[in-house]
């Protein structure tokens, strides 16, 4: 086995010292950082979220193997020019006003930057002037939403609203969003897990 399909396994297992290793390794082969994250790092972190999404594993192996692959990133990172690391595109995400979950933001955040793209994290309970505010400040592509209570999920509309003027993507998830939901209130794309937020993420910049 290569030490690229090595790392990737490492990934998989959430072995984050392994993940470490082989990243040093890797790096003294010769081998480029942005290699060492696409057919390392993002290979492994693509066969969790396949497995996660066909309830193969659960919320836990996830959060685990994303802790490995950021001990990677952590090698690998600082040797990656500015335009490398915005490659795939940047996400802006946060939870809405008034919702303080933060469990499955985290998830899709952690799958999002798996797959390689620049993921800026504003937090929980963000007003949509922050989000506008962030939107400029930042330059995403896309923007997430995400929402856990029926009483917040609300203002996912009045952000989306917020945010027309940006001319940004918006993609929407949470337990209690629905594909009828985010059509109502016009949002760009909604996924109901965090490997369909990649999948969706990669539609929306596609197109
Ligand atoms: Co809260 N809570 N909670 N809670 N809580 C729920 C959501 C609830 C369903 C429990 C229940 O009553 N059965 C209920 C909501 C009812 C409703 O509105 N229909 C509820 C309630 C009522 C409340 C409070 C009001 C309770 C109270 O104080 N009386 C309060 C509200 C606080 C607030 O936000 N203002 C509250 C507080 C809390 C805690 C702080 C204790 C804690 C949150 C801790 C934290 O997040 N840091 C908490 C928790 C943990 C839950 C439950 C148990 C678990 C949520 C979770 O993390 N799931 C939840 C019950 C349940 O769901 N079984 C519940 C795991 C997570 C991986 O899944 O977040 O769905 P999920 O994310 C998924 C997908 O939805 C999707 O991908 C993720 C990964 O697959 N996804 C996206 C999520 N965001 C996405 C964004 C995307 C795409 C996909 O694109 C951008």
């Amino acid at each position: 086995m290569s030490t690229l399909q090595e790392m990737a396994e490492a990934v998989i297992n959430g072995n984050a010292g392994k993940v470490k290793e082989f990243a040093e390794k890797a790096l003294t082969e010769g081998i480029a950082p942005q290699t060492i994250i696409n057919e390392g790092l993002i290979a492994g972190m693509n066969v969790i979220g396949v497995r996660f999404k066909n309830n193969e594993v659960y919320v836990p192996e996830v959060l685990i193997a994303a802790r490995a692959m950021h001990a990677g990133m952590d090698v690998v990172k600082p040797l990656l020019t500015d335009s490398e690391v915005r490659d795939k595109g940047t996400i802006l995400i946060g939870t809405v006003k008034g919702d303080l979950h933060d469990i499955g933001k985290n998830l899709v955040r952690m799958m999002l930057e798996g797959a390689g793209y620049k993921v800026v994290d504003v937090g929980v309970d963000v007003s949509p002037e922050k989000f506008v505010e962030a939107v400029a400040e930042h330059k995403p592509q896309i923007v997430g939403l995400s929402a856990l209570l029926t009483t917040t999920m609300t203002n996912m509309r009045t952000t989306i609203e917020a945010l027309k003027s940006s001319h940004v993507r918006v993609m929407i998830g949470g337990a209690p969003v629905t594909q009828k939901f985010a059509d109502e209130i016009g949002a760009d794309a909604y996924a109901a897990d965090a490997a369909t937020a990649v999948e969706k993420a990669n539609q929306l910049l596609a197109s």
